[in-house]
């Protein structure tokens, strides 16, 4: 039989060779998850080990018991998050990738780097430079480029009173549900589906697959533990501790995360053109934590035009543009009045710069209402065909179910 975990051999195998990092990984002993790698040593000496959390999926499948028979398969995953949803299982983190490696011995709860605050009137960055260590991140780029469904979604725009054809620019994929509900397991076959009526999106929202959540859970934990140090700074400079107010609460609430979009930019010739995630279904100061992962793509950010009737002083960044090279393991997280005041944009890359790999981004945001849950799916899986890394041609391929 061609299992699904002999064809991922074959696909996987094919993109891990093109990397050393394995053999690196493997010769280091001293390794953490990497969820530990994002707490601190006190919590660390408490962690209890690692188990299945994501109740509902369907786990422990024929192929996902298949025990590692050789150092060649010790980065294969052993086990896959499935759902009705999926065109195909999708692998756990390998351990290359979830046993990153301990850089130092002296740890902070930090992985790579502490975020640095980029901040003005109504600019509010923090820039992890970079967040995942780089030969992991690497790895990881490879890892998600082989195991996510990708689509290239085409639409319809009026503009200016005619209609205009969109092709994306670029892979797209997402994951997720708005907070208006929530994944519980269904009576019928245990898998996970929204608590609301059936029929309650046009959509069919589909649950993070544990590689996703593996790394939402760290971007969370991440920015938690931020927000304490400058909490903790403010107050040791002898701030008084602000009083918390509905505001601040809702901060809080939009670094929690329910969305993870994927963005694949194969060549230079992929993008995204000038825009800002300012819809209303993200709330009104949305906070987005954006992962790059693979090549280094300029990120740029220029403000919002002002309003002719604006009588207020612009602010200095008004007509300052900004350019972040985004390199593998980078994240910006985008907080506050950023998304209402600011464009940002990944532009195309010409001549010797276009063929550079490609690169991934994920954004993990929280969407509030139902019309998130229906603009993601529509925006990034849309209703054509899946594609799928085809790791000997180098490109994606349309997928197709496989035949029993
Ligand atoms: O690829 C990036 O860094 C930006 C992605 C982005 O702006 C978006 O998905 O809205």
């Amino acid at each position: 039989m061609y299992s699904i975990r002999s064809k991922y051999r074959a696909i996987y195998t094919a993109s891990i060779n093109s990397c050393s990092l394995s053999a690196y990984i493997m010769s280091n002993k001293r390794t953490r998850t990497i969820d530990s790698f994002f707490m601190t040593s006190s919590s660390l000496a408490t962690k209890k080990p690692r188990t299945s959390t994501n109740s509902g999926f369907e786990e422990g499948c024929d192929e996902t018991i298949l025990k590692k028979r050789d150092n060649d398969t010790d980065n294969l995953p052993t086990n896959y998050s499935s759902h009705p949803t999926y065109p195909f299982p999708i692998p756990h983190l390998p351990s290359s990738i979830s046993h990153v490696p301990n850089p130092s011995t002296t740890t902070t709860t930090f992985p790579s780097s502490h975020g640095r605050p980029i901040t003005d009137t109504d600019l509010d960055l923090l820039y992890f430079e970079p967040f995942i260590p780089r030969p992991a991140s690497r790895h990881l780029f490879e890892f998600l480029r082989a195991s996510l469904p990708f689509y290239r979604v085409e639409y319809d725009i009026s503009r200016s009173g005619s209609k205009q054809h969109i092709r994306t620019p670029r892979w797209t994929t997402v994951f997720g549900l708005d907070d208006t509900s929530r994944f519980v397991a269904s009576t019928i076959d245990g898998s996970l589906v929204p608590n609301c009526a059936p029929g309650s999106y046009r959509a069919s929202p589909r649950p993070l697959p544990q590689c996703l959540e593996d790394l939402r859970v760290a971007v969370e934990r991440a920015l938690a533990g931020a927000k304490e140090k400058g909490s903790r700074q403010g107050t040791e400079d002898g701030e008084e501790e602000p009083k918390r107010g509905d505001a601040e609460e809702e901060k809080d609430e939009d670094a929690k995360f329910n969305f993870c979009l994927v963005n694949y930019y194969a060549s230079g010739a992929d993008s995204i053109s000038f825009h800002s995630d300012d819809e209303r279904f993200l709330g009104a100061s949305p906070t987005i934590a954006s992962l790059s992962l693979g090549a280094t793509r300029d990120f740029l950010m220029k403000h919002k035009p002002l309003l002719p009737q604006t009588t207020a002083a612009p602010s200095p960044a008004v007509g300052k543009p900004l350019k972040l090279p985004l390199a593998t393991g980078d994240m910006v997280v985008m907080r506050g009045a950023t998304q209402a005041n600011w464009l940002h944009a990944v532009p195309k890359r010409s001549r010797r710069n276009a063929r550079d790999g490609g690169r991934i981004n994920i954004t993990f945001r929280r969407a509030r209402v139902k019309a998130g849950t229906e603009n993601y799916y529509n925006y990034n899986v849309g209703a054509g065909p899946v594609y799928r890394w085809d790791a000997v041609d180098q490109e994606m391929k349309p997928w197709t179910k496989e035949k029993p």
